[in-house]
């Protein structure tokens, strides 16, 4: 039909390097920038045939997130927000892989296959993070939707929690939100306006807080987010991308590996720091204290103030709501042990790669999901959404109802849709006034055991299979007595390796009683894996 003439005229705009093949992975497409111009074209194309099939408008996201600033990706999202849906990955894969001649084909294919109705409109949003090749990689993109004759709303440069944001408003009549960036600041900063408020904040009345940007698109967004807020939360911004490179010795990939504070940064004893990734989907905290002596407040350390805090919270309100904590393997021992041996709060884990947390915290009225490196956020199912609001807005007892709207503006400020390094920090600096909490105090919850996590190049990653979470391999035969043997000479001990989803790499992981132990452990696991 007509229309496959207009796709390959453009498809050859955007010729494929023969032989060239990538896949669809836990974040979509990554690798070097200057692989992707021919992916970015099909998955534009993709995303028509997504939203005809969905009736939904369908969101493209250029980035590669915490990879070097030579790299670059590019991710699908779902009309409510999610990540695409695992069936179409596939389609994704063939699609980017086609030679030239075959892209009407693999068209045809995912067409018949979904039952495609091609006269069906169809509405796609693009956004981008800094990296200099994304322009033209978004372009690359706004040609495969304009080859299939459909109409695309270009975001620009926001955050990739940001266009989930407005991807979902977009396809729930705005009942997520106003779908627009300025609605996203206007929601996030009202509900945090209404929590501090409540608040005589220690000192002179404001919050100070570091920010390591990254040299990102987070950066940028946070003075926009800024003018929205009310003055309480005072931003000190490091790494904002006028100099560095992107996620170049700073980033809370960076941060969380490296175990060490970002280039670029001056922390003072006990000041509070936090540090973005690339496209602001990722929150670490860290501090110094008075020995000099770097402490890192983890995805674990977020997961477990903010579903105290609501714990607590649903106790007031006397709602029995079931909430539980979805972490991965790379959770640290005391997290889950504090969890559910102190806190008593049922914890799940799930496979790394944040579509498997959140659909495991979607099970739950309220689903606490965060990766150990900072990527996550809270899920409130429809019910509970509904109890609390409904108690919010009655006329009961004055303390209950204060909690209802506590926790009904705390629903208001997590981005439901996909973890947000923004929203997750406006969470957490809310939670710590609010419960009077130092970033020490908080520190102090519980002690992270020692740990470290190394990469290993072998020749084929894949030749390892894993099973319980990732947290055991099954293949290749002996791997795990071997490993099993090492961690029986630790205390305290606990070790996994798994082939990573975004590098061509086995990712090993070790935690023990002290840093040498852990060290030393997470070493002979390495060699272990040759
Ligand atoms: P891989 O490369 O599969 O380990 C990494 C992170 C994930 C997730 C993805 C997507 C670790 C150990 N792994 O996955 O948690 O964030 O990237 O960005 O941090
Ligand atoms: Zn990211």
């Amino acid at each position: 039909y007509l229309q496959m003439e207009a796709v390959l005229k453009y498809s050859s705009r955007h010729p494929k390097p023969a032989g060239l093949s990538l896949q669809y992975g836990t974040a979509g497409f990554r690798t070097k920038a200057e692989h992707l111009d021919h992916v970015m074209y099909r998955m534009g194309l993709l995303a028509v045939l997504r939203s005809k099939k969905t009736k939904s408008v369908i969101g493209v996201m250029v980035t590669a997130s915490h990879n070097p600033e030579e790299d670059n990706g590019v991710k699908l999202v779902d009309p409510l927000g999610e990540m695409l849906v695992q069936a179409w990955e596939v389609y994704a894969t063939n699609l980017a892989n086609a030679e030239q001649q075959e892209l009407q084909t693999v068209m045809t294919f995912i067409i018949q296959q979904e039952d495609i109705k091609m006269d069906q409109k169809a509405s796609v949003a693009i956004g981008r993070d800094t990296r200099p090749s994304s322009e033209s990689l978004s372009q690359a993109v706004i040609d495969g939707v304009t080859a299939l004759d459909s109409k695309y709303h270009d975001y620009g440069l926001v955050t990739t929690p940001q266009l989930h944001y407005v991807i979902c408003c977009r396809n729930t009549n705005g009942e997520y939100g106003e779908p627009t960036i300025d609605g996203y600041y206007k929601k996030l900063s009202r509900a945090f306006n209404e929590l501090v408020k409540q608040v005589a904040v220690c000192g002179n009345g404001r919050l100070y807080l570091n920010v390591d940007g990254a040299n990102g698109i987070g950066a940028l967004k946070l003075k926009e987010m800024e003018q929205h807020l009310n003055s309480v939360l005072s931003l000190k911004l490091y790494n904002e991308g006028c100099k560095g490179k992107l996620n170049c010795e700073c980033g809370a990939d960076y941060v969380k590996v490296q175990q060490k504070p970002p280039q670029g940064i001056e922390v003072k004893p006990l000041d509070r720091c936090c540090s973005f990734d690339g496209d602001a989907d990722r929150i670490v905290y860290f501090y110094k204290d008075h020995g000099g002596v770097f402490h890192l407040l983890d995805g674990d350390k977020i997961a477990t103030l903010i579903s105290t805090f609501i714990k607590e919270l649903l106790v007031k309100v006397g709602l029995s709501l079931q909430m539980a904590v979805v972490q991965t393997a790379y959770a640290n021992g005391s997290a889950t042990r504090y969890l559910e041996d102190v806190m008593k709060v049922p914890v799940y884990c799930a496979k790394t790669g944040v579509k498997h947390l959140h659909h495991k915290a979607q099970e739950f009225d309220i689903g606490v999901y965060f990766e150990a490196n900072g990527h996550g956020t809270v899920l409130f199912s429809k019910t509970a959404e509904d109890q609390i609001r409904q108690l919010a807005s009655e006329e009961t007892t004055d303390d209950k109802k204060k909690a209802a709207q506590t926790l009904q503006n705390t629903i208001d400020l997590i981005n439901q849709t996909v973890g947000d390094a923004i929203s997750d920090m406006l969470v957490i600096e809310a939670i710590l006034s609010l419960k009077g909490l130092t970033v020490q105090k908080w520190d102090e919850i519980y002690t992270d055991l020692p740990n470290r996590q190394l990469k290993v190049k072998v020749a084929d990653r894949k030749v390892i299979e894993t099973t319980d979470a990732e947290r055991r391999t099954v293949r290749p035969p002996g791997l795990q007595e071997k490993i099993d043997n090492l961690v029986n000479k630790y205390n305290l001990s606990r070790a996994f390796v798994r082939p990573s989803g975004t590098e061509d790499v086995v990712r090993v992981y070790a935690e023990a009683d002290t840093q040498d132990n852990a060290d030393a452990l997470a070493h002979e696991v390495s060699l272990a894996v040759f």
